[in-house]
């Protein structure tokens, strides 16, 4: 049972597909221009040409725009539950209200002496479970489609360590390490010879996070190293924690999963949008907790293998 698909969808399609075609040619022609001018670069520019996307903005109060189905429904939810609670809120207050107004001791001196009313009492206990099980019914498919993990077309371990973390491609057979721009272990001697000092936003700092593709907006949220995933892949994250409890999470995609020593827990996503999405550790777990942010790009395909390649051929391709 198809649904029809509205007038004049075919042509915007057809624009769609055309708009991608042409940013294709630009960014194979950018990429040509690179491999040619700087051996090896093609992948790295890439990646630092993503728009950023996921991370906060200044006088933002709402969530960040979705880029997967799970999110759009956390969203969803959080919309649906405000009307509730927003009715219920308002149903008690006006309660109260008619109460002190209409039954205080100046407007009501002769007290009715009843102390039971089985309907009332029938009524106070069943209207909330039916509120409770009408809710059940919108937010237990959305808990359920985050927890049954689908099958895979990349898994990832990831692993929380005081205070960085760690990344596994288990099908592929690579790791590394990703740190907070502005960790010690993302400092050259160069950079501390520039005026850097470990966590602080100078501007040897400004300088450093310019050189990963970065500025100063996504200062505390970039990486040295970033999750690469291609648009549109099923994403399973394998999350666990190294020494103690820590959490991962990208707001944008709708996921966060505790990394608990000794466990391994699952989550999965399946980003339609490329660009660059951060977030950060949610479970207090010491001095830095702060500063081991998450990074997670999201690429095309082409992009994806070619990076692939490059991080399993050149061990010392750090820098994406
Ligand atoms: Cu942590």
């Amino acid at each position: 049972m198809g649904i029809p698909a509205p007038a004049g969808s075919e042509d915007s399609q057809t624009q769609g597909n055309d708009m991608q075609m042409s940013g294709m040619g630009t960014r194979l022609g950018l990429g040509l221009l690179a491999a040619v001018t700087s051996t090896g670069a093609w992948a790295q520019t890439a990646l630092e040409d993503l728009e950023m996307r996921g991370q906060p903005v200044p006088g933002g109060t709402g969530f960040q725009p979705p880029v997967t189905e799970l999110a759009r429904d956390l969203q969803w939810l959080d919309g649906f539950l405000l009307i509730i609670i927003t009715a219920i809120s308002l149903f008690v207050v006006g309660l109260m209200g008619w109460v002190i107004i209409r039954y205080n001791a100046k407007a009501n001196p002769e007290p009715a002496t009843f102390t039971h009313h089985s309907t009332l009492e029938v009524a106070w206990t069943v209207v909330p479970i039916a509120i409770l099980v009408f809710i059940g019914a919108f937010s237990l498919p959305v808990l359920f489609k985050q927890q049954e993990i689908p099958e895979a077309d990349i898994t990832i371990k990831v692993t929380g360590y005081q205070w960085y973390w760690g990344y596994e491609y288990v099908d592929e057979g690579f790791d590394f390490t990703s740190y907070m721009i502005g960790q010690p272990a993302t400092m050259a001697t160069a950079d501390y010879d520039a005026g850097a000092m470990d966590y602080v936003l100078n501007d040897a700092m400004r300088a450093r996070l310019a050189q990963a593709g970065y500025s100063e907006d996504q200062w505390l949220l970039a990486t040295d190293t970033s999750v690469v995933v291609p648009v549109g892949a099923t994403v399973v994250m394998q999350v666990t924690g190294g020494d103690v409890i820590h959490s991962w999470t990208i707001p944008a995609f709708g996921v966060k999963q505790d990394g608990v020593p000794g466990r391994l827990a699952e989550l999965w996503f399946e980003a339609e949008e490329e660009g660059v999405y951060f977030g950060q550790c949610s479970e207090l777990c010491g001095m830095f907790h702060a500063y081991m942010p998450i990074t997670v790009k999201v690429v095309s395909q082409e992009v994806y293998d070619e990076w692939l390649v490059r991080v399993q051929d050149d061990s010392s391709y750090t820098s994406w």
